[in-house]
């Protein structure tokens, strides 16, 4: 297009602008927006990534170690933590040989050799994947048999569901396995089930967890479970369902005041309280993890990866949660409690706020990086906030887990007077889903 303008000096009152037709017209650019997936299709990219939406990213998946990656995913993983010297490049070399082959003596050493000599370098990666090696070469059909039958005997019932349970619908997909909403024939009652492959799991003894420490542990502000069942090779566990969805959804699509981030941090923090009271540690506190009814009620969910401690064993050791969450201890593989559920309850704040967790624009290893080598993050925009909501988050995000405030120091913390009724929830949900309520 050309723009002719005529600007004598003397004639500037008769200033006009004569704009011709198009010249060398070329339609190059074509964007339509498709109502399935309420997205425009064909945006130019830097058109696109001004209308990215947080919600736009995939849900970043939750890390436990056990999971056996393959050798591209170590390489790629190294190569991520900068600059390896020479000679320790040969002797990574080798150590992947060497596993390849399945020397189980050299292996065992390279474990050793990895957390002594490099720390974080070794990470879960290497030696979860000498260990899995380890057990599926010892393992194998009678490890399998004893694993099911040991699960068979702590499941409630016997029975086949299927006589109790009708018109299955899948509503999720975690690490575990799927989840599916289900009715309840004689009273039709909703339920959720989560269906869960013995053979696909990263570390099967996490179950055992689930199930034996969720049965006995019933809270208002827990998902409840119901019953448990072994299905051939899956376990099956029936609970509440939540019909609110995560609260994921919220912080992406709406924008929560203070009150509304008080009621779900007062709801997390009492079961949160009851928990850790118990030594039971979530490990994977985050948006996702979070259930919203109907009522408005808040709903901690997915103990999935969650773990116990008690006198005996008072810390744990192994690297599991999701990455952005995942606090500084856990990462830098010390021995670690439950303050690691403050932390991240301490960056879902952040997420109620923000859309997402800091340094989500980042992958997943460099966003882990910089949790465990800066200082703790804190909003973009602090002067938003109030003093008292700051405060509070500054002392759930505090990098020595015995200074940060627990489940109860937190409870008593003024920021959560001004805390909304369970009703005022409902309205963010209105906000986006209108079928539901
Ligand atoms: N709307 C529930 C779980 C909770 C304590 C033992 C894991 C998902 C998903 C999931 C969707 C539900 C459940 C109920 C709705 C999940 C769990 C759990 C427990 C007792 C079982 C994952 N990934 N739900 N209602 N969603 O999509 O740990």
């Amino acid at each position: 297009m050309l723009l002719r303008r005529c600007c004598c000096n003397n004639e500037r009152k008769r200033l006009k602008a004569s704009i011709s037709l198009p010249t060398d017209f070329q339609h190059t650019i074509h964007t339509t927006f498709d109502p399935d997936s309420q997205r425009f299709v064909g945006l130019p990219p830097q058109w696109q990534s001004l209308l990215a939406q947080p919600g736009d990213r995939p849900r970043p998946k939750p890390i436990v170690e056990g999971e056996e990656p393959s050798d591209a995913e170590v390489w790629t993983f190294l190569e991520s933590l900068g600059p390896i010297p020479d000679d320790e490049f040969v002797e990574y070399r080798t150590s992947i040989a060497q596993l390849g082959s399945i020397d189980l003596r050299a292996a065992q050493l390279e474990i050793q050799w990895q957390e002594s000599e490099l720390g974080l370098r070794s990470l879960s990666f290497y030696d979860t994947l000498t260990r899995n090696r380890l057990r599926n070469v010892e393992g194998g059909a009678d490890e399998f048999d004893t694993f099911r039958r040991q699960l068979s005997s702590i499941v409630s019932r016997n029975d086949d569901p299927h006589t109790r349970l009708e018109k299955f619908i899948k509503i999720g997909e975690g690490s575990t396995g799927i989840v599916c909403k289900a009715v309840e024939k004689m009273t039709g009652r909703v339920v959720a089930v989560k269906k869960m492959d013995l053979r696909k799991q990263q570390r099967r003894e996490l179950l055992f967890n689930e199930v034996v420490i969720m049965r006995d542990y019933p809270h208002a502000h827990i998902v409840q479970m119901y019953d448990t069942y072994l299905v051939e090779d899956e376990l099956w566990v029936v609970m509440e369902y939540v019909e609110g969805g995560a609260l994921t959804d919220v912080v992406t699509k709406m924008r929560m005041d203070e009150s509304h981030i008080a009621a779900v941090c007062k709801a997390c923090l009492k079961a949160l309280a009851y928990l850790h009271s118990q030594g039971v540690i979530h490990r994977d506190i985050k948006s996702d993890s979070i259930l919203l009814s109907t009522t408005g009620q808040v709903k901690i969910s997915d103990f999935g990866f969650c773990a116990q401690v008690c006198p005996e064993v008072p810390k744990r050791r192994s690297l599991v949660g999701t990455p952005y969450w995942m606090a500084p201890e856990v990462i830098s593989r010390l021995p670690y409690g439950p303050e690691v559920d403050i932390w991240s309850l301490g960056v879902m704040m952040i997420e109620m706020v923000e859309g997402e967790p800091p340094y989500f624009n980042e992958p997943p290893l460099q966003a882990m990086r910089r949790i465990r080598d800066m200082l703790p993050p804190m909003f973009k925009e602090a002067h938003k906030v109030s003093s008292k909501f700051l405060t509070f988050v500054e002392r759930a995000l505090v990098r020595d887990p015995l200074q940060r405030a627990s489940a109860f120091e937190l409870l008593q913390h003024p920021f959560l007077k001004q805390a909304a009724p369970p009703s005022s929830l409902l309205t963010l949900l209105k906000g986006y889903r209108h079928s539901v309520c």
